[in-house]
């Protein structure tokens, strides 16, 4: 048995959209950074079939089965049995299945003993989930071309930041982000301006992060937030993932940044919100999310490590 473990990631600059080509390409330059605080613990077995079972409930992924015949059919892999658990909300906007496959290749490198390296592992995670393939590292990830392999831009000690997140509903999300993106792509009449942004605010966001600019990746990463949310908002049907909690949530960081705070926010394909701070700002944004009405449970994280493997 080998158990391996990662963390779930929050693009800074999000991914929305893939390239026409299959092994599943983000059409646009992202970046991420990764979260110590939420963690996915997945161990596998040789067995005698392949079996998952997630959170303690056996589980048919029909994403995870058609990785693995793909994976199957570059590497000599036997049946798995595959237990995953989560120890945050599954399917809800906190990235799991970044965490999930990134895990899952670490552990399957480990026990088949493929031999792969870390950027070899990211392309792999990156064929499950492109997310998936910037959780294979710690600290501050870009995913970007030509290659499309993640690449650490800088190491989590780097830059201290915290984020704070803000739980406004645990429901799995009734619309896959892999299945939304493809309605964006077909249906937005705002994707070809998302297109065209993209690789400036890639730019900026990764030059803020090496000099460090609090200001500079807070105006280029709410930014990038609020256009992707403008695309899925104008896909048809239109894909609105917003809870009340969460549009107050994003009106107490302005109110925070207004007041002199280092914060700002982030949403991925699902109601939680992702407040990003300097460490001297992080209690006064807990307190403040955490007395939203409709803010059910606050999670507190450091930046952390890649995907490694425990035992
Ligand atoms: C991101 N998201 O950059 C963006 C922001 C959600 C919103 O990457 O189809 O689960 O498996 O490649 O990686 C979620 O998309 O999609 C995602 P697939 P994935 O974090």
């Amino acid at each position: 048995m080998t158990t391996a473990q990662a963390h779930p990631n929050i693009a800074l600059v999000k991914y929305w959209g893939k390239q026409e080509r299959s092994g599943n390409f983000p059409a646009t330059p992202n970046l991420s950074i990764t979260l110590a605080g939420l963690t996915t613990t997945t161990n596998i077995s040789k067995a005698a079939r392949d079996t998952f079972v997630l959170n303690g409930a056996p589980a048919d992924d029909p994403k995870l089965w058609r990785w693995l015949k793909t994976l199957r059919g570059s590497f000599d892999i036997p049946p798995l049995e595959i237990h995953s658990s989560n120890d945050f909300p599954t399917s809800a906007g906190l990235a799991s299945s970044a965490s999930g496959f990134a895990a899952l290749i670490t552990a399957i490198n480990a026990l088949c003993e493929l031999g792969l390296n870390e950027a070899t592992c990211s392309q792999w995670a990156r064929i499950g989930s492109a997310s998936a393939a910037r959780s294979i590292y710690g600290g501050f990830v870009a995913l970007t071309g030509p290659l499309w392999l993640a690449v650490p831009i800088a190491k989590k000690d780097h830059w201290a930041l915290e984020v704070v997140v803000a739980i406004t509903s645990t429901d799995a999300k009734n619309v896959s982000s892999g299945e939304g993106m493809e309605r964006s792509r077909l249906t937005s009449s705002f994707y070809s301006a998302w297109l065209r942004d993209a690789e400036a605010d890639f730019t900026a966001a990764s030059d803020a992060i090496g000099i460090k600019d609090f200001t500079a990746l807070s105006a280029v990463a709410e930014l990038s937030c609020l256009k992707m949310h403008s695309v899925m908002l104008t896909s048809q049907p239109t894909l609105s993932y917003w809870t009340p909690a969460s549009i107050t949530c994003m009106d107490r960081v302005r109110s925070l940044r207004s007041s002199g705070h280092n914060v700002f926010f982030t949403v991925d394909a699902g109601p939680q919100i992702k407040a990003v701070c300097l460490s001297a700002s992080a209690d006064a944004v807990a307190s403040a999310l955490g007395d939203v009405p409709g803010v059910i449970k606050i999670i507190r994280s450091h930046l952390g490590d890649g995907a490694r493997v425990i035992e």
